[in-house]
């Protein structure tokens, strides 16, 4: 059957965010938007000759959401007609995201597509995405997003195929023309994977109580809240049926279409039935919970949440005690609103510290030259060399394997190392959906008092530096310029604010405050309240609640 040729229009919204484009259901059902889309990526990536994406094997799959099996049959058809050799799909159109990574990885594909708008909320309300990763497992960098989105500009026409939907949910090879289409479990390459990098061993004698277990004396429990995402089906197999934790162990384990009404966000607001189980009486050792594709993660002990730009540092302090990273560590790398913990740790070990601009593209090719085998972002992304995106039950299961290793409770584990290396006291203030011009308006006038700033006196705080992040990639040399506005103070304090790249309502105004605190003896207060003056500090010196009207965040983390 010949291609059909469908005329086409462009849509003027297409430019790919900090992580692929998320819009609305709604925008994306719109007749030709998914298909302008896809279309354009096909365009850039196809090349010329045997370089391009034709003839090659393309990775499909996405975390399950509302719109996802339409989305992937519109897919399918159109890598047929674009001639496509191959594709592998997740069966029921399921993978996460560093599963697809991984699988892009283990079968050479050349690129792979992820459906997914992550954290943001399902249903028919709610949001979708597409992101583009390339043949390394990982989102494409920005020459080739910002390629995409000129493609989209153009475009007049697309290619597609008249024939029935694909059966998604049955394993197996079929034939659409040109195009193989094989149907893979979208589990088992992952959890293969993981059982390579971690002692199971050791984790599943932690779940027995045996030598190794039982850090409270007892055996050793944990929960893990799937939140009704992409991770449920992985953490079950993981942890409950290789490493042996008992049934019950992961919660909200079914995937849903519109995650049961939540936003699958792994944060203290959002985990509530994690945050409930362990603040409450006779709470698990260790609580975990993943985002709607599976990328993030978010950790706690009993009574205790700790934050993601300390859980990085601490997993990269205590990587060694894993198979898969007993060799040591190249190099660390955090986003540069992460806090410096992680500095202080390659500082301690002697090996290098990057940092990159918000979003895990930017850590692709410090992955891919071996210069940085961990690496973390404050919104509860870590990772490492294994793959190249973010890895949430990749973290738990590090966690695990340090746990069963050390054989001490967590909080014990964190206080040892603030008393080692000090406490870097750090929260993020997010104010959703504020309207467009006000937080341009803020940003504008932020950026031009930087020139001004250092110096100054706000209150007790006297500003040392400020600027915008301008990142200048190590390995290609490639500048991407305002990558969020950091104020540093005299004490050492410092405070960040960017614009969200993900959100699809209004303007999302993330500020991003720290302090170091060196004393064991102060190490212990809430963050909030440490935090206190600098949080005063960031909202006089941008103007926070006079410009948008809000006297307090949306959420804090
Ligand atoms: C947010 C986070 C960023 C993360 C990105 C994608 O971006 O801050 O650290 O990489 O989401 O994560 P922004 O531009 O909204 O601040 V995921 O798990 O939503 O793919
Ligand atoms: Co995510």
């Amino acid at each position: 059957m010949a291609p059909v040729i469908v005329p086409t229009t462009p849509f003027n919204d297409q430019k790919p965010g900090t992580s692929g484009l998320r819009k609305k259901v709604t925008v994306y059902s719109q007749p030709h938007y998914v298909a302008n889309f896809i279309q354009s990526i096909f365009d850039v990536m196809s090349g010329s000759g045997d370089d391009g994406i034709q003839g090659q094997t393309v990775v499909v799959g996405g975390d399950g959401r509302f719109y996802n099996p339409e989305a992937i049959q519109i897919i399918v058809r159109m890598a047929a007609a674009n001639g496509i050799r191959r594709l592998l799909i997740g069966r029921g159109g399921i993978l996460s995201t560093p599963a697809a990574s991984h699988v892009i990885r283990k079968y050479k594909a050349f690129g792979g597509i992820i459906l997914s708008a992550s954290h943001n909320q399902g249903g028919p309300d709610g949001d979708f995405g597409i992101k583009y990763n390339t043949g390394n497992g990982g989102p494409a960098p920005e020459k080739i997003t910002d390629a995409i989105f000129k493609r989209t500009g153009e475009i007049t026409e697309y290619r597609t195929l008249e024939t029935p939907d694909i059966d998604l949910d049955r394993l197996g090879t079929s034939q659409l023309e040109g195009t193989t289409v094989e149907i893979i479990d979208p589990v088992a390459d992952y959890a293969e994977l993981m059982e390579s990098l971690f002692d199971f061993d050791q984790i599943r004698s932690l779940f027995r109580g045996g030598s190794q277990g039982g850090t409270q004396g007892g055996k050793f429990r944990m929960v893990f809240d799937a939140l009704s995402a992409v991770t449920g089906p992985y953490a079950t197999e993981i942890l409950e049926k290789r490493l042996g934790a008992p049934a019950g162990t992961v919660l909200n384990g079914t995937p849903l279409p519109d995650f049961g009404g939540h936003h699958p966000d792994p944060n203290p607001v959002h985990a509530h039935d994690l945050v409930a189980a362990m603040t409450g009486p006779n709470p698990p050792d260790f609580g975990a919970a993943s985002d709607g594709d599976g990328d993030r993660n978010m950790i706690m002990g009993p009574s205790l949440f700790i934050t993601p730009s300390d859980s990085l540092a601490l997993l990269a302090a205590n990587a060694h005690l894993a198979p898969g990273y007993a060799g040591g560590l190249r190099g660390i790398a955090r986003s540069m609103p992460t806090s410096r913990a992680a500095d202080r740790v390659a500082a301690k070990l002697g090996i290098p510290g990057f940092e990159t601009p918000t979003g895990w593209k930017f850590f692709g090719n410090l992955l891919d030259a071996g210069q940085a085998t961990l690496c973390g972002e404050e919104s509860a992304g870590t990772g490492s060399d294994h793959v190249r995106e973010k890895d949430g039950l990749w973290a738990v299961l590090l966690w695990l394997n340090i746990l069963a290793a050390r054989n001490q409770p967590i909080g014990e584990i964190v206080r040892q190392h603030w008393r080692e290396l000090g406490r870097d006291y750090y929260t993020r203030h997010d104010y959703e959906d504020i309207d467009n011009a006000t937080a341009d308006a803020m940003m504008a006038d932020l950026r031009a008092s930087l020139p001004r700033l250092p110096g100054t006196r706000i209150g007790d705080a006297e500003v040392k530096t400020a600027d915008d992040f301008e990142y200048r990639d190590p390995i290609d040399g490639s500048i991407s310029k305002r990558q969020g506005i950091r104020i540093s103070f005299a004490d050492g304090s410092r405070v960040v604010y960017r614009l969200s790249g993900t959100g699809t309502g209004g303007a999302t105004l993330r500020v991003y405050m720290e302090r170091y605190e060196p004393d064991p003896a102060k190490q212990e207060l809430d963050s909030q309240e440490a935090l206190a003056g600098l949080i005063a500090t960031a909202d006089a010196v941008a103007g926070i609640s006079k410009r948008t009207g809000r006297d307090k965040p949306s959420v804090i983390t």
